[in-house]
């Protein structure tokens, strides 16, 4: 049917009809021009291609994102948003074993979620005369349609550059981060699940129609298609499908291997030149800081011969200074930081077990433990540990990392390391632990 032209049953339903032209006339610049679209590569077996891509990763990156807002303890408030109301996730025990756990489900949530952005670009490329269609709906199945894609769409785009820029410190937004990036997740998870129940047949049917190998080889546009991607009139190719494909596949691993030397670290770090935690780290221990001494205002003075660790605990006050934290038995052990961002690195930690600085307070079994930094001000200056985390026999409050006193940006005189916790909570310059009995 051409635009303009009356629709079959216009009598019965004026009124939608009505609305139909009206939409038409008021189309949007760049809206509705389907004949501008005319790649030959175009077609329902390219966009399953990518879907099926999409498909396999994208589950991982949600899950993976939605465990890191698990392993921030929500149970004490300090996963963000606190409380996302029926969104809210149930509540468990993040487990201390085995202790590269968040290293691997956050590396996988941030390098997997940048190495699939080349794929998502390729898909929306495949599908845009559907995302550009106009009128924007001819049926109230069509609209819903539309409707799903918008937030579909909308979500991921919003999902990515939210990371992204978290990624590279810069909170442009007027909103804080975890708490849009957990909200814009859901509405992405709502619509991804809808649009795939919608369109699982096409993209399996389209796959099936013909062996892979031989729908990569043909360069001829693909048979014409009820949704109407492949073009009416093609232009000459000018790069052939297996090109298109691994244009969009290498420049994922491109991404991939750009960033995930940051999780393994090491030597691999050196090509994580687009990760800004990769590439050459210098200065003291060699490994990233997420915020320096100097960004945090500690000064000589809070870290210096005064300073005190104080403990609290069963309505006792205890404070001990380095001496004597040095005389209490010594622990090591080699973990890891692994930081919300997709940075890791492993590293041998020495100090007091944190069961024992429970004991010593009087606490031997404590239900949490709360710590603090002598950091005034900032998001990162506290953090709750659990029952687990506080009773892991590795879990420790270092004095010590790589056989040398704890750099001033590494938290000296005294840091908490506690297996499998996300990095954030792995307060630095720490000046106060209350354990706590319920
Ligand atoms: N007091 C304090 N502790 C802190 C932070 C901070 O800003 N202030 N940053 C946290 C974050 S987000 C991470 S990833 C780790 C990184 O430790 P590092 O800077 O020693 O590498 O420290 C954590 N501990
Ligand atoms: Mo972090």
């Amino acid at each position: 049917m051409r635009p303009g032209e009356p629709r079959p049953g216009a009598t019965r339903y004026g009124a939608p009809v009505r609305l139909w032209r009206a939409l038409e006339r008021r189309r949007p610049p760049g809206f509705g021009r389907v004949r501008a679209w005319r790649s030959p590569l175009r077609g329902p077996w390219l966009t399953s291609v990518f879907a099926v891509v999409l498909l396999a990763g994208l589950p991982i990156v949600t899950v993976t994102g939605l465990l890191s807002y698990a392993a921030y303890s929500p149970r004490f408030g300090q996963a963000f948003p606190p409380d996302a109301g029926w969104l809210r996730l149930p509540y468990f025990e993040w487990p201390t074993r085995p202790a590269w756990l968040y290293r691997v489900t956050q590396g996988l949530h941030v390098v997997l979620g940048l190495a699939l952005v080349p794929v998502v670009l390729g898909k929306l490329w495949s599908v845009a005369p559907k995302l550009f269609a106009w009128p924007p709906a001819r049926s109230f199945a069509q609209l819903l349609e539309r409707v799903t894609l918008l937030l579909l769409v909308g979500g991921i785009l919003f999902e990515i550059v939210t990371g992204v820029l978290n990624i590279q410190y810069a909170y442009v937004f007027g909103f804080g981060f975890y708490e849009g990036h957990y909200y814009g997740a859901w509405v992405f998870i709502g619509a991804f699940a809808a649009h795939v129940t919608i369109k699982l047949p096409r993209m399996v049917r389209a796959l099936r129609s013909r062996p892979f190998r031989d729908a990569l080889r043909d360069d001829r546009p693909e048979p014409p298609d009820p949704d109407g991607l492949v073009p009416a009139a093609p232009r000459p190719a000018t790069m052939t499908r297996r090109g298109a494909l691994a244009f969009v596949g290498g420049g994922s691993l491109l991404v991939a291997v750009m960033t995930a030397g940051q999780v393994i670290g090491g030597a691999a770090r050196r090509t994580a030149f687009l990760a800004p935690r990769g590439g050459h780290v210098p200065g003291p221990g060699e490994f990233p800081v997420n915020r320096t001494a100097a960004a945090a205002g500690i000064t000589a003075e809070d870290v210096g011969a005064r300073w005190r660790l104080v403990l609290r605990g069963g309505g006792r006050t205890l404070e001990l200074d380095r001496a004597d934290l040095l005389a209490l038995p010594q622990h090591t052990a080699e973990l890891p930081i692994a930081c919300v961002e997709g940075w890791a690195t492993v590293r041998t930690w020495s100090g007091v077990r944190l069961r024992d600085l429970a004991a010593a307070a009087g606490v031997p079994e404590p239900a949490s433990a709360y710590v603090r930094s002598a950091e005034r001000y900032g998001a990162f200056n506290q953090a709750t540990l659990q029952a687990n985390q506080v009773a892991d026999p590795d879990s420790l409050l270092a004095l010590r990392v790589d056989g040398a006193d704890l750099p001033l940006d590494h938290g000296r005189p005294a840091r908490v390391i506690v297996p499998a916790l996300p990095g954030v909570h792995n307060t630095k310059w720490v000046r106060l632990i209350e354990f706590r009995t319920r």
